[in-house]
């Protein structure tokens, strides 16, 4: 009996996972604290679900599984046995499609798409008529105009076509610029929702990369690269900003999400990490930092760090940086087997 995990792509229960994460999806877009409670409840099923070796047989064994209740083992059970979940079409209401309509408006999160149903917004055209008298700032204004644009994945050689017209324009404002692609791209995936480009420079010579992205910005306005701006930093004197805005690689083109990143030199490893994703690799990073007594985060990472324990979020102490300048050293000191970015899918 083969006990070790199933390989990514192999798992034995994947229809089982497929159905409970739809249910998952539709309680994402409800609104009330039980349905907040079941998302929690389905998402630790389901990676539970994820590394089980062998294909479910039943109610019992379902029930056996860490993380896997007495209801949810049913819901498996039926899955299993008639390759259908009932309970989907029951939560499959109306105020799901709306929701999720709503929250791909760039800028609109779960509770501003509750707001505009409650206004009683149901189509793009309700949101672009106020009905209900709803107010939208400037980057939604944008993220509605362009709906369909921002929903679409660009494929990958698009990515590297845009990156490709930035990198030279980047260099020609600074030759000594670090400048790589991150996020799904660099992941290795077919298609990406945006481009997330990662800017630093190396300060042995004194230099840095401050007035840099202000000047790439300009530049790429000025070439009709960058059509929109949709999150400025506040303060571009800084040398650890972010970006958010819209391109296309020519007029023809659609539009294309895409995000920049500039960090001090010494935390590009950690930036490099973090950035590059995917957010559930991330997140198992993070764990796995925490059960150290370490902290992990875009910037570092991080010993020492005491937490408020009634809130974990606050940090009474800030701790002190032991890793940030490679990826490598962060893998090394968590004792996590390196990882090439295309194999951190989990
Ligand atoms: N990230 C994260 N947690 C978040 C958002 C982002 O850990 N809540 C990290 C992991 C992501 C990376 O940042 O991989 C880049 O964010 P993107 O939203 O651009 O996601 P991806 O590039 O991975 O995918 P996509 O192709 O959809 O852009
Ligand atoms: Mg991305
Ligand atoms: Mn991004």
């Amino acid at each position: 009996d083969n006990k070790d995990p199933p390989l990514p792509g192999e798992c034995p229960n994947q229809d089982v996972i497929d159905k409970l994460q739809e249910l998952r999806e539709l309680h994402k877009a409800k609104p009330s604290a039980e349905d907040r409670w079941r998302v929690f409840s389905y998402d630790k099923a389901i990676r539970s679900l994820k590394d089980y070796p062998t294909r479910i047989k039943s109610c019992k064994e379902a029930r056996a599984i860490r993380s896997i209740g007495e209801k949810t083992a049913q819901k498996i059970m039926e899955i299993i046995q008639t390759g259908n979940l009932r309970r989907i079409k029951y939560e499959r209401t109306e105020d799901v499609g709306v929701i999720n309509l709503l929250q791909g408006i760039y800028g609109v999160g779960r509770n501003t798409a509750f707001q505009w149903y409650a206004a009683g917004c149901r189509t793009l055209e309700d949101v672009k008529a106020r009905k209900g008298g709803i107010k939208l700032s400037a980057s939604q204004e944008i993220g509605l105009k362009f709906y369909a644009d921002i929903n679409t994945r660009m494929p990958r050689s698009e990515a590297a076509a845009i990156f490709e017209i930035i990198k030279p324009i980047a260099r020609s404002i600074d030759p000594n610029l670090v400048i790589e692609i991150m996020g799904s791209f660099r992941r290795g995936k077919a298609d990406c929702g945006d481009i997330d480009i990662l800017i630093t420079r190396p300060t042995a010579d004194g230099g840095n990369h401050r007035g840099v992205l202000k000047h790439l910005l300009r530049e790429l306005h000025r070439r009709g690269i960058i059509t929109e701006n949709l999150a400025m930093p506040e303060d571009f004197d800084d040398l650890e900003l972010i970006y958010r805005g819209l391109c296309r690689r020519d007029p023809h083109s659609m539009r294309r999400r895409i995000d920049f990143l500039t960090v001090p030199y010494e935390s590009r490893g950690a930036a490099l990490l973090y950035y590059t994703g995917d957010d559930i690799f991330n997140r198992s990073m993070r764990l796995k930092a925490n059960k150290m007594g370490y902290s992990l985060n875009q910037k570092g990472l991080f010993a020492g760090v005491v937490r408020n324990p009634r809130d974990r979020r606050q940090k009474t102490n800030q701790g002190n940086i032991i890793a940030s300048e490679t990826e490598r050293e962060i893998f090394d000191i968590l004792g996590v087997p390196w990882q090439e970015p295309h194999e951190r899918v989990r």
